[in-house]
């Protein structure tokens, strides 16, 4: 017996669960799934017997213990095999809220037959009845968690399969193209090259442009996700708390004329454009004898290798720390956004400073805004300015893909360097075989994202991020 059969042999228990979150509520739901769930069900069950109910009805009825008490007065909801969640039958029991009440309808639940489900074993069964493929459970998960209209707009589409279709799509267009070579294999002994290599390569170049582009939505995705991190960085006393601040509407962090007041890093979290922003306050950079501030900068900077955008706060009032800024900054900067925060214009005007930044190769698209943290009205500006280049452009429509799973991300990445490697040996002249098994890595790869492919450690790795119940 295979890893997969295992699965499924063990699948065949009824599982149960609370499905909504701990602790008291207006109602909790308990799921039971499996072949015998009506049965198990019907054990414990006080109204209308429920191998008699037509699935996607709801009925009133009271769950009772083993001697007939009566536990609590439910609505009980059936879902019938296959058109179900899990794609086995299915009961959903919506209780009374009390934790009480949860505990005692899965105790007798369980008294009845039903074992407690684990992790995310709900959403295991619907990917191993192929109710799903593994991009859409992954997707189930990253819906639940979703912090933002963002996030849960590409978890949707990636939950209603669009990104399973675009896989399914490569993936019939590498078996076309592995027949195309077989065929030329098959008629080998004759020494004629049938699928025209032109052809291929060009077939090739379609696929390559194809999963590249896929690839290259996982630096959005990925933001989209986890929520875009920021970093307000900066010399000491520039204003980088005060910012923090009037950026979140908050008092979170300590903001003083003392130079080194903000010792560690500090994270916030802001919603602009539907997009959840990071921000993370760090110490003010500064040459220091202090052994924790020594700690805190480095801190700092690891907050600003992290971030995908920095926000370098500059005090109006002291442009001498331009340069030593900029050496250590800037290197750390490559390949991200930054935007440059000439502040305290209130206490003096911004050329001295803007002087000092005309010298330095700033990366390019920086943007440079001068403002007083003093002004409600700079605040807005430098808002609309962090929304501006903090949010990934990507256009959130219904059919819009973007790669959001760092496991899609590396799958995808490695499919690309095998079919690379395929088209080499086929402009190469290399034989049929050998590309072939080239093109075949490209499937696996590609397979492995929607768990056609799979290992049990892969499942295991994905359904344990679940929360129980889902
Ligand atoms: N006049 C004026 N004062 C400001 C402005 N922004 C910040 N300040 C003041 O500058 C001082 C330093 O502000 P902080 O926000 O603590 O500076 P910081 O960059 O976090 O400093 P460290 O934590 O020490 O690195 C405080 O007294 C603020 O009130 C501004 O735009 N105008
Ligand atoms: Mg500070």
């Amino acid at each position: 017996m295979n890893d997969k059969e295992n699965i499924i042999r063990r699948a065949e228990a009824t599982i149960a669960a609370v499905a909504t979150p701990a602790g008291t509520g207006g109602i909790a739901v308990v799921r039971v799934s499996g072949a015998d769930a009506l049965d198990v069900v019907a054990r414990c069950w006080r109204g209308l017997p429920p191998a008699s109910m037509t699935s996607h009805t709801a009925h009133l009825g009271e769950v009772v213990d083993g001697d007939g008490n009566a536990v609590d007065q439910v609505v009980l909801t059936v879902f019938r095999a296959p058109r179900s969640y899990t794609g086995e039958d299915t009961v959903e029991l919506s209780c009374h809220g009390s934790p009480w009440v949860q505990r005692r309808v899965l105790e007798v639940l369980t008294a009845a037959g039903a074992r407690q489900a684990t992790r995310g074993e709900f959403t295991r069964r619907a990917f191993l009845t192929g109710r799903m493929d593994l991009s859409q459970a992954e997707a189930v998960a990253d819906l639940t968690a979703a912090e933002s209209a963002a996030a849960a707009r590409v978890a949707l589409n990636q939950l209603r399969g669009a990104f399973a279709g675009r896989l399914r799509d490569l993936h019939d267009r590498l078996v076309h193209f592995v027949a195309l070579l077989e065929l030329e294999l098959d008629f080998s002994e004759e020494d004629v090259t049938f699928a025209d290599r032109d052809r291929l390569l060009q077939l090739a170049d379609e696929m390559d442009g194809e999963i590249a582009a896929l690839a290259a939505t996982f630096a959005d995705g990925n933001a989209i996700r986890r929520g875009v991190p920021l970093a307000i960085a900066g010399a000491t006393n520039a204003g980088k708390s005060t910012l923090l601040n009037a950026l979140t509407g908050d008092d979170r962090a300590i903001v003083s004329d003392v130079h080194g007041t903000t010792r560690d890093t500090i994270e916030e979290t802001l919603t602009v454009g539907g997009t959840l922003l990071r921000l993370t306050d760090t110490a003010g950079l500064r040459d220091t004898a202090d052994a924790v501030e020594a700690l805190g900068i480095e801190r700092s900077l690891r907050a600003v290798d992290r971030a995908r955008v920095v926000l370098w706060v500059i005090d109006a009032t002291a442009p001498a720390t331009v340069a030593d800024l900029a050496t250590v900054l800037l290197p750390r900067c490559a390949g991200k956004t930054l935007l440059v925060i000439i502040n305290k214009t209130d206490l003096a005007a911004a050329d001295a400073v803007r002087e000092r930044l005309a010298t330095l190769a700033l990366p390019e698209g920086t943007v440079v805004v001068e403002m007083s943290a003093r002004r409600e009205a700079d605040v807005e500006r430098l808002r609309r300015e962090v929304e501006r280049v903090a949010v990934p452009r990507v256009a959130l429509d219904a059919d819009t893909v973007v790669v959001t799973n760092a496991r899609h991300h590396e799958a995808l990445t490695r499919a690309l360097e095998a079919l690379r490697r395929g088209r080499k040996a086929l402009r190469d002249g290399v034989s049929a075989e050998f590309v072939a098994q080239d093109l075949r890595e490209v499937m696996a790869h590609i397979g492995s994202i929607t768990g056609t492919i799979t290992t049990d450690a892969v499942l295991h790795d994905i359904f344990d991020n679940f929360c129980i119940g889902k």
